[in-house]
């Protein structure tokens, strides 16, 4: 696949109600002035037209500043607002039928949470896979019991794909997961819950080094 996904280091997603009252295009907003080049638009609680008109406003944000922009979840979504890719869970559609609607040109990130989900991954051609939840975390409702830093350092050894290290990620715990071979880090709630969104970033980026 020629297609460059994640080559950056953090990777943000939206959570509106962590995001202390601020809407997700304000934290967008912020995220891109820090200099985020791949955020995920997740998003559980609006109806799909509230989600269409909020993706349509962050399709705009993120294009005009070069961010690869991605929704959870939702392919027709994903489609409408022409993002660059859709992420994609365990019980979510099919790859191969995901890929048939979405396309060849498109990014398809798929979470996983053991190696033998990692290894599908590769055969199904997905584009990334999530890996985690690599800590506690209370910010997924269905989320599975953490994976811990071993399913992390199984993909790290044996699986040739892109990817993502997710699950209760923080300031004080990054450096854990960049020393077990992690490039890229996806957080929520140490993001969005941040008083300056833009000095959190700046010191995750300094502990990752
Ligand atoms: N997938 C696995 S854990 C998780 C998702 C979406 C939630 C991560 O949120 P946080 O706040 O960074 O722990
Ligand atoms: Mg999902």
């Amino acid at each position: 696949m020629s297609k460059k996904v994640l080559d950056t280091d953090i990777y943000c997603l939206t959570g509106e109600k962590f995001s202390k009252g601020r809407s997700n295009i304000e934290v967008v907003k912020e995220m891109i002035a820090a200099g985020v080049e791949v955020i995920q638009y997740r998003e559980k609680e609006k109806d799909m037209l509230d989600k269409y008109q909020e993706a349509k406003k962050l399709r705009q944000l993120t294009k005009e500043a070069g961010v690869t922009f991605i929704i959870n979840d939702d392919i027709d979504l994903a489609l409408v607002v022409n993002a660059d890719g859709v992420h994609i869970g365990q019980d979510d559609l099919p790859v191969d039928v995901v890929r048939d609607l979405i396309g060849e040109d498109k990014i398809i990130g798929l979470s996983t949470h053991s190696p033998q989900q990692a290894r599908e991954a590769v055969v199904e051609g997905v584009d990334y896979i999530g890996v985690g939840p690599i800590f506690a975390t209370d910010t997924k409702e269905d989320v599975c019991a953490p994976v811990g830093l071993e399913y992390l350092e199984y993909v790290v050894d044996n699986i040739d794909l892109p990817f993502v290290a997710i699950g209760g990620i923080k300031e004080d715990n990054v450096e854990l997961v960049v020393e077990k071979g992690a490039s890229c880090v996806a957080m929520i709630t140490e993001i969005v819950e941040a008083e300056d969104i833009h000095k959190k970033i700046k010191k995750i980026r300094q502990k990752m080094k």
